[in-house]
């Protein structure tokens, strides 16, 4: 402790009071000397700013105590390295996790001020782009819930997941500006920066006797800066850190050059070195593909490491028990390159013997999997990968050569299979396979769901699975039930609260309780006012954003996620057009009145994804505007979906749309947040949605169309759609009508590609599963018509989605995987 000043004994600040009557006071502080506005002119936004600051403080005391309670007990860390964190806004979770709501509340009232107010226009923090930065940001909630002392590791893009505006229904993307009135969350850790390097060479040092020791020499270098940022576990118990990684130029300026007049070519560096962690890749499923994710999956990966290493030696003296005391989770390949870097910075800058550090980091990392899509499954080629990272180069292939020889090992392997575990694919050209060597270098491979997890063992990771058969796993994803029902639900909340008393808050499962509840009229009565409430909500958000009425007693039914092909929007879309023309062909008969809501975003580069944004659209614009299905049909395309929107949105659903072609969804977590506020699920088996059903029990959910495996039987024998479109009158219908224009008399022929896809391979099942899709839509209706009905299934949901708590999902991690 050289370089920590003082010597005398510091006393300790006193904590901070959580008396409203106090907290008003330092809100006023805070915005007259932090922020320097006369309380008489501030704006709004920095109203927002003095709050955060306030609850801030009482977030710090409680950080502290949590970062030296794991220094004092030696317990093991869990970093858990994403790519991806989306964690939405952060103040009504903070507030809420720390109790202190009303007192917040109470003081800002005293002030003239509404939290609600304010509290809409913190930014949502979008460093991700779906479920799969979703899921990291609910288990850095839930880790801190349970007490495990975590980090999460990740980047600090200074524009998170673009901003969705819709021009004449076609999206365009926009840049997302989070940080424009800065960022009260986070403080910069200057002294916790390190050096990145790119390029050069290896140089390999040591004589005849001793092993040779490599030294990568790179060319560029970029330093990494930490911002931290206090994630709050449920009831304050525990603070853990969120820390980002921001890139900086080693030389913020050439002055040479600049008083050369260079005035441009002084900033090259330094702007080449902060564009690394400018944009997010708004990829999601789908690989970006380019040198600059490339680097930035290094950068952070490498920082972190160093940062990982750096806190160990803190602590013990060497790095013999490093699988003991750290647990490193790679969230999908992102941060892959982080075994090759450990095995670096073991062996080259710390001396480690190479098999010796192979142990060691194979025991410290865990990798989860969430695609089978083989077309997401990251690679790199090999040029790339060498010209960049030369030495990591050097570490993959000696790696391979342990793995293959092992393979070799057990005569059981043929060529084929050698081939499919190599961390090579040879097949074209030569490619660096993450998903193989994230495998390889680690303990545990998990998947996010049981049918998941199965299919990994007899698809992609066939044969590293025959090799290591010990280490494939199944860990469920969850959400957590703050901000999925707490916070974003308050009504249901207070009601089940009056029901059954508070247990549930600390644990989920106990929301059994309201399985007694499910027939009782009088309670159906309430849990159906306060959905109405909600709707009401969405309806007025629809009306003032959009322009557009919708009626709360209309059936609300929703698909909100990302816009893929495999999630089957289009199956969605084609069925409210069969629908359309059954309501005008049989105006007489009894239509349970419906507002189908999409919202999404689409990957700027994915065609299809972005046509069937615009279909939607114009799907939308003819039927809201035809008077023959007025008042029993409506179709509604929300823009710039995000968390906070999916907080209004969910709590709003009657019906949940889970239809994605069986097999390729590895979870969904949309499916449980729904379910868990009283929405009714249609879906397909797929996913968790299988393990949902179990849950819930058959008759609580409505499940259609094929299972995986007759999916995969299916793409093999071939089928013919044409002639499943020409069985089916009311598909047949639907599929013209669009094909021709039906929907774009502006441009007949704009969607007659993305129908001719499904005539020609129908490689999602949407013609093969539309009979099936239509009757189950039918059947919601059924069920929608007897209330009495409808409210038991949909109470039953709320009762029996416990299990599916994030809190649940993170225990299994930590006793399972992270022996924590
Ligand atoms: N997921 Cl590979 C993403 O959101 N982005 C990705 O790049 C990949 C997966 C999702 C996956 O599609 C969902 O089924 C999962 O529920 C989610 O990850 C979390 O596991």
């Amino acid at each position: 402790m050289t370089n920590t000043l003082p010597t005398v004994e510091i006393p300790q600040p006193a904590p901070r009071s959580s008396r409203p009557e106090i907290m008003a006071e330092e809100i006023i502080e805070r915005l007259t000397y932090r922020i320097g506005k006369d309380a008489k002119v501030a704006k709004p936004h920095d109203w927002l700013t003095a709050t955060i600051l306030v609850v801030r403080d009482r977030i710090i005391d409680k950080w502290m105590e949590s970062t030296r309670r794991v220094y004092s007990t030696g317990d093991k860390r869990v970093y858990y390295l994403s790519l991806e964190f989306l964690i939405g806004r952060l103040m009504r979770d903070a507030v809420s996790n720390l109790g202190l709501l009303a007192e917040i509340r109470d003081a800002l009232t005293s002030l003239g001020v509404d939290i609600d107010v304010i509290a809409g226009l913190e930014p949502d923090a979008a460093l991700g782009n779906g479920g799969l930065g979703r899921l990291a940001a609910c288990f850095m909630e839930s880790m801190a819930t349970v007490d495990i002392p975590a980090y999460g590791y990740g980047i600090r893009y200074v524009h998170g997941l673009f901003r969705q505006q819709m021009a004449d229904g076609w999206q365009v993307e926009l840049p997302e500006t989070w940080l424009a009135h800065g960022n009260p969350w986070e403080f910069e850790r200057r002294e916790s920066s390190y050096e990145i390097g790119y390029g050069g060479s290896v140089e390999s040092v040591g004589g005849y006797d001793d092993p040779p020791r490599f030294v990568w020499k790179p060319a560029e270098r970029v330093i990494a800066m930490a911002y931290d940022t206090p994630i709050v576990g449920w009831r304050g118990k525990r603070v853990n850190t969120l820390r980002l990684w921001s890139a900086q130029p080693i030389d913020p300026i050439l002055l040479d050059a600049f008083n050369a007049g260079d005035h441009i070519g002084a900033l090259r560096e330094s702007n080449k070195a902060e564009s690394l962690t400018r944009v997010l890749y708004p990829a999601d499923a789908n690989p970006a593909g380019q040198e600059l994710r490339l680097r930035q999956e290094y950068f952070f990966s490498s920082a972190s490491l160093q940062d990982i290493l750096r806190r160990h030696l803190q602590q013990y003296p060497d790095f013999s028990n490093l699988h003991e005391k750290v647990s490193i989770q790679l969230n999908d390949t992102h941060p892959a390159v982080s075994i090759a870097e450990l095995m670096r910075l073991l062996c080259d800058v710390h001396g480690m013997d190479f098999d010796y550090a192979w142990e060691i980091t194979r025991q410290t990392f865990s990798y989860t999997n969430h695609t089978l899509l083989p077309e997401a499954l990251e690679s790199w080629p090999v040029p790339l990968f060498e010209r960049l990272l030369p030495r990591h180069m050097q570490i993959v292939y000696a790696i391979n050569t342990k793995i293959l020889l092992e393979a070799r090992k057990e005569k059981k392997f043929g060529d084929s299979q050698i081939r499919a575990i190599s961390l090579i694919d040879e097949g074209g050209e030569r490619r660096v396979r993450m998903g193989n060597l994230a495998f390889v270098g680690s303990h545990s491979i998990n998947g996010v769901s049981a049918l998941h997890t199965e299919l990994m063992k007899e698809t992609v990771f066939a044969d590293l699975h025959a090799l290591y058969p010990a280490r494939i796993n199944n860990k469920t994803n969850g959400i957590t039930p703050r901000r999925w029902l707490m916070q974003c639900n308050p009504g249901l909340t207070d009601l089940i609260r009056e029901a059954i008393g508070d247990g549930f808050e600390d644990d989920t499962e106990a929301l059994k309780a309201l399985d007694g509840f499910a027939d009782d009229t009088n309670f159906q009565e309430k849990f159906a006012a306060i959905k109405r409430q909600n709707k009401v909500q969405l309806a007025n958000l629809v009306a003032s954003r959009m322009g557009v009425r919708v009626d709360p007693s209309a059936m609300f039914d929703i698909q909100i996620k990302r816009i893929h092909e495999y999630k089957r929007q289009l199956l969605n879309i084609v069925e409210a057009v069969a629908l359309y023309d059954q309501i005008r062909s049989h105006p007489e008969l009894d239509w349970v009145p419906r507002v189908k809501f999409f919202a999404g975003k689409a990957a700027p580069s994915y065609h299809n994804a972005k046509l069937i944004i615009k279909l939607a659209n114009d799907v939308a614009r003819v039927i809201n505007n035809d008077p023959a299905v007025r008042g029993l049909l409506k179709v509604v395309f929300i823009p710039n979906y995000n968390v906070s929107l999916a907080e209004i949105m969910v709590p709003a659903a009657d019906l949940s749309e889970q239809i994605s072609t069986a097999g390729m969804e590895a979870s969904g977590t949309g499916n449980m947040k729904f379910a868990l506020n009283g929405a009714l699920t249609i879906g397909t088996l797929d996913g968790a949605n299988v393990e949902m059903r179990d849950h819930v029990g058959d008759d609580n959910i409505v499940i259609f169309g094929m299972t995986a495996e007759e999916v995969a039987k299916t793409r093999a024998d071939g089928h013919n759609p044409r002639e499943i479109i020409e069985g089916s009158r009311e598909l047949a219908q639907a599929l013209s009508a669009i094909a021709s224009g039906v929907f774009s008399p502006d441009d007949r022929s704009r969607f007659t590609a993305l129908i001719d896809g499904i005539y020609s391979h129908d490689w999602f099942m949407v013609a093969a599963d539309f009979d099936a899709y239509a009757k189950a839509q039918r059947d919601v209706d059924q069920i929608w018509s007897d209330p009495v009905s409808w409210y038991g299934k949909t109470i039953r949901n709320t009762a029996r989605m416990g299990w599916f708590s994030s809190d649940r999902t993170i225990r299994q991690y930590a006793t399972e995987i992270w022996r924590a």
